[in-house]
């Protein structure tokens, strides 16, 4: 019997739903909780750019390999579904995946394929690099796909490493996520080219521009672009287009209208393509029960309220531990 095409699986549709929820949720009670100060961290929301992560996260091989930015809960959740290892993280605690001392910005669990995440923009871009350089020696098949936002692109080492992952045709996805700002500072006061996606294509690479809040679209896509990737070995860039609804950094919606960067009208027009609300109803558009919608919403919430619980009462990293894989020059 033949098997359905990928796209009319109502299942996995209802599981791009799941972890983008996931996500959504995850950040939405960090917002909640914040305020009571338990969380050590800095933390730059995801909110509004889920399909992203979880689109391509959706389109990598069990072991593949992803680096992201300060901005990575998505990334990091999409890709190991490890709410308990994250919220730990965030509270600082010894079962995170850095052992409490990565917090938000610094996340990574490299036995999950999350190998790094940085607070330094452009930085994790040539670690993916390095990383594609080895695997296509040691680990061909696998690919590494590294998230950073447009004003990596403004590093220099951005093109560094573009320009080396194309010269020896590395398996690397270069995922740029152009939420249209790099903190209040928006693309067209910081690049004297028009278009990216156009300058980019001047080097050997596939070029994908995107512009869905659809995880399944932008799964297919990824997944097309790996598939071309196999045939010829040259590497992948991603130009997502997206929009984060919250601060830069910190958990306030929408007091940050005061500084003048963007306008009511734009935060409008990508909330009417919020990912959220818009994958719920094409899975009742489907003919999914909503029952069966909230059940899994109910699922993920509970699971997410354990998560809190559990990092609450768990313990911080204390003596020894406390330096434990801290690099200090000069100590050893
Ligand atoms: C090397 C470096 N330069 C400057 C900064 C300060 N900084 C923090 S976030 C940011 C903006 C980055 O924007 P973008 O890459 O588009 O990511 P987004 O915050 O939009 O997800 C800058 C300039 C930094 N962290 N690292
Ligand atoms: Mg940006």
């Amino acid at each position: 019997m033949e098997s359905e095409p990928k796209a009319e699986d109502l299942h996995w549709h209802l599981e791009l739903y799941r972890r983008m929820y996931l996500v959504r949720k995850s950040e939405e009670l960090i917002q909640d909780h914040y305020s009571e100060d338990e969380m050590k961290t800095p933390v730059h929301l995801y909110i509004g750019q889920e399909a992203v992560a979880v689109g391509v996260c959706d389109a990598l091989a069990a072991d593949d390999q992803v680096v992201g930015t300060y901005r990575s809960h998505g990334v990091y959740l999409a890709q190991t579904d490890d709410p308990e290892g994250m919220f730990a993280e965030l509270y600082g605690k010894v079962t995170g995946p850095g052992r409490g001392k990565a917090g938000s910005m610094h996340i990574c669990r490299p036995e999950a394929g999350v190998m790094m995440t940085s607070a330094v923009v452009g930085t994790t871009i040539p670690v993916a690099v390095g990383l594609a350089y080895s695997n296509d020696l040691c680990a061909p098949e696998r690919m590494v796909a590294a998230f950073f936002g447009d004003g990596a692109i403004d590093e220099g080492v951005f093109w560094e490493s573009l320009n080396f992952a194309c010269l020896k045709r590395l398996p690397v996805l270069f995922v740029c996520e152009d939420n249209g700002l790099a903190i209040h500072t928006r693309g067209e006061e910081r690049h004297g080219y028009r278009d990216i996606a156009e300058v980019v294509a001047s080097f050997d690479c596939q070029v994908v521009t995107l512009d869905s809040t659809d995880p399944a679209e932008i799964s297919e896509a990824t997944a097309k672009a790996i598939e071309a990737h196999r045939a010829d070995g040259r590497p992948i860039f991603l130009h997502a287009k997206c929009y984060r609804f919250v601060e830069h950094v910190g958990i306030r919606n929408d007091e940050d209208f005061e500084h003048g960067y963007r306008s009511r009208e734009e935060f409008a027009t990508w909330s009417a393509r919020d990912p959220l609300p818009a994958q719920r109803k094409r899975l009742l558009d489907r003919g999914m029960s909503e029952l069966r919608v909230l059940e899994l919403e109910k699922d993920v919430d509970e699971r997410l309220h354990r998560c809190v619980l559990a990092a609450k009462a768990g313990e911080l990293p204390l003596g020894e531990e406390l330096v434990r894989d801290v690099f200090c020059p000069g100590s050893n």
